[in-house]
């Protein structure tokens, strides 16, 4: 099986040498969970009330924040409750900006930043339907916001305070994904992206992309025997330590934990050092297509 994690040497997010950073952008473009076991967002003291699935407002399934406008959602709690919760996410959003910025530099200029999400639910016991249920093997793609193309790289922090590990399945390379399943997606069809856009269900245009990436995520989604019998690593990830993944790519799985913090960016297929091994060139070469309307 090829190895789906590459571990970092016991550092902190400051000093990285320049072999660290090429190591970095080499694990993550091919695809492999990056992780720091001892690189960790302290919860201050006064924040410590913030694990607790009350945090969670009653049909919220993550605490979510805009680093735009500083809003939170998902979230009851009022005046200083929210203030110190507001305040929680936007530390995590500048410790995830920050950790990006020290490992992965040529990156940086490139990104945009996207939702800060706190999942404060156990994941064990959460009840969807197949296409919501991310216990199964999936690769990352939005039904609302379509990405144009954009890579979904996302930074995760486990702050579990009992001990407990996020455990997550990881699964076959992208190119295996995508050669199982692509034969059997539905083709594009602009004037349903269109319809969809205008009847407000997508914020923008999906294009051809964005369509295979949710046939993709959804037809392996759907598949129990592909679940059930294809090769998966069990990892625990460990409370105090941060991975950095390209979800788009990495297919995963999250079986159970409670308390993670989650910061999104986008990055451009341009941006990277080996665009041929984003899923992008990957279904383009495949479909003999261009599936974004930029490119
Ligand atoms: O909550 C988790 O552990 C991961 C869920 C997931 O699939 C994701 O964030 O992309
Ligand atoms: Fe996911």
């Amino acid at each position: 099986m090829h190895n789906p994690i590459y571990q970092f040497q016991d550092k902190y997010d400051t000093k990285f040498s320049s072999d660290d950073k090429n190591q970095a952008i080499h694990a993550l473009e091919s695809g492999q969970v990056l992780l720091l076991p001892h690189c960790a967002f302290s919860v201050a003291q006064n924040e410590a009330f913030l694990l607790s699935p009350n945090t969670l407002a009653k049909n919220a399934k993550n605490v979510s924040y805009n680093t735009m406008n500083q809003k939170i959602s998902g979230s009851d709690y009022q005046t200083e409750q929210r203030d110190i919760l507001t305040h929680f996410m936007a530390r995590y959003a500048k410790y995830a900006q920050d950790l990006i910025g020290n490992l992965l530099p040529h990156y940086k200029q490139h990104l945009t930043i996207g939702r800060t999400s706190f999942r404060p639910a156990e994941v064990k016991n959460r009840k969807t339907s197949y296409r919501k249920d991310d216990s199964r093997l999936h690769v990352d793609a939005f039904v609302s916001t379509p990405v144009q193309g954009l890579r979904i790289l996302r930074v995760f922090c486990n702050i579990n305070p009992e001990h407990m590990p996020r455990v997550w399945h990881l699964g076959e390379p992208f190119n295996d994904v995508a050669k199982r399943f692509l034969p059997s997606a539905q083709s594009y069809c602009s004037a349903k992206a269109k319809l969809l856009h205008k009847c407000k269900l997508t914020k923008s245009l999906r294009s051809a992309y964005d369509h295979y990436m949710l046939q993709l995520h959804d037809i392996m989604k759907k598949d129990t025997h592909y679940q059930n019998t294809v090769e998966k690593l069990r990892f625990e990830f460990q409370p105090n330590s941060t991975w950095i993944v390209f979800t788009d790519q990495a297919s995963h799985a999250a079986l159970s934990g409670q308390y993670l913090l989650e910061q999104t960016f986008y990055l451009p297929v341009e941006a990277l050092q080996m665009p041929e091994k984003s899923p992008l060139r990957i279904l383009e070469t495949m479909t003999n297509m261009c599936l974004t309307t930029k490119a």
